[in-house]
């Protein structure tokens, strides 16, 4: 109260108004560095306490562990730089990256040939050495999971699963509001559910997983076979000569009518579709999140196919594409927020 009469004659905000603007100030300020590691791309963020995405980068993600370690340490240094000029006080690293990791011990154990070179590899430790922050590092479906929990659908959710996209497929679980990681850090692999016995070759070894019909691999490959076959062209459809074969073509491909690329995306749908039904079978969560490149165009068919196969307790379970920009990203940060800011 004392404050009022000073506050009336010389315009000073009050002391309530002080202490929210410097909440406020403290919100803004207090970053993660976030790094994401995919079978295509390594993507490095400064993101703010709300999931605000500052500023990312891009950059091919290095075939050999040498040259990947020393983009990954180079790409934060950078980016920590520009986080000074950007007012951002990073409190610690969050890793995403495809494959089996320990996150007590900051651990890659294993990864498919969709990553390679990247099996027992401490990841902690030299980027900790490094920038002297903390390190947070788990697979990049379970940091999508930790995105919608909480910034996504997922929030208020306690249990519910996340299946993303990208070059292979990733899943997170939530259960009881925590992640599952499983005896041996492999809960959640949803991409190498298997529908069927025989089936396409995987990148992890085995044949007919989820994400050897349907990850953006498997339809670039399919994409690209019917291309060879002179299967591809449609009316409509403008391919250049130089121009990389990938999904999108046989997305819009199948949209223009051609019967061949339809067929192989229903193939595709059908499979993930069925790989989902089994997912709701044996966790049965409140929601299926779909996230990545391919999102929007699986979520139709997936909740047809869970509506058509599941059990009839399973069959009204939702399924929504994700709103978010970067789950495995914005996942990644959240390990860094959560913990470092936890009382
Ligand atoms: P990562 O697997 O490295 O995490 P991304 O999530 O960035 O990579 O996804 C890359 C994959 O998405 C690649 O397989 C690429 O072919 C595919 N892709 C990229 N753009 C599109 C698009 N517009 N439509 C469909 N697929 C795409
Ligand atoms: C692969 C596997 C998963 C990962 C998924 C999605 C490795 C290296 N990766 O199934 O752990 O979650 O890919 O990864 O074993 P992305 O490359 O599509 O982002
Ligand atoms: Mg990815
Ligand atoms: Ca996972
Ligand atoms: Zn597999």
């Amino acid at each position: 109260d004392l404050d009022e009469p000073l506050q009336k004659t010389f315009c000073f905000p009050s002391v309530k108004e002080c202490i929210s603007q410097d909440i406020d100030h403290i919100l803004e300020t207090q970053s993660a560095l976030a790094v994401d590691l995919g079978g295509t791309n390594l993507r490095v963020a400064i993101i703010g306490m709300r999931g605000k995405i500052v500023e990312k980068y891009t950059q091919p993600n290095p075939k050999s562990f040498e040259a990947r370690m020393q983009l990954i340490l180079k790409m934060c240094a950078d980016a920590m730089r520009d986080a000074v000029s950007l007012n951002c006080r990073i409190l610690g690293v969050g890793v995403s990256t495809g494959g089996r990791v320990n996150p007590q011990e900051g651990l890659v154990l294993h990864s498919t040939n969709l990553i390679q070179e990247w099996s027992a590899v401490d990841l902690r430790t030299p980027i900790s050495d490094a920038l002297h922050l903390p390190v947070w590092v788990d697979n990049d479906g379970n940091c999508a999971a930790l995105a919608e929990k909480k910034f996504g659908y997922g929030k208020n959710v306690e249990n519910f699963v996340t299946v993303i996209t990208g070059t292979g497929i990733g899943g997170g679980i939530i259960h009881n509001n925590e992640l599952i990681h499983g005896s041996t850090f492999c809960a959640a692999e949803l991409g190498h559910i298997m529908v069927s016995l025989e089936g396409p070759e995987c990148s992890c070894g085995s044949r007919g997983c989820i994400e050897a019909y349907a990850s953006g691999n498997a339809l670039q490959r399919e994409a690209k076979r019917l291309q060879d076959e002179d299967l591809l062209k449609v009316e409509g459809l403008n391919i250049k000569q130089a121009e990389t074969i990938t999904a999108a073509h046989l997305i819009s491909a199948a949209r223009l009518g051609n019967n061949q690329a339809d067929t192989v995306l229903n193939k595709a749908s059908t499979a993930l579709g069925v790989g989902i039904v089994n997912i709701l079978h044996i966790v049965n969560p409140t929601l299926v999140i779909l996230s990545g490149v391919l999102a929007s165009y699986y979520q139709a068919p997936v909740q047809r196919i869970i509506s058509e196969r599941a059990l009839k307790s399973a069959q009204d379970i939702k399924v929504l594409t994700s709103v978010l920009e970067e789950p495995a990203l914005l996942g990644a940060a959240s390990m860094v927020l959560d913990y470092t800011t936890r009382r």
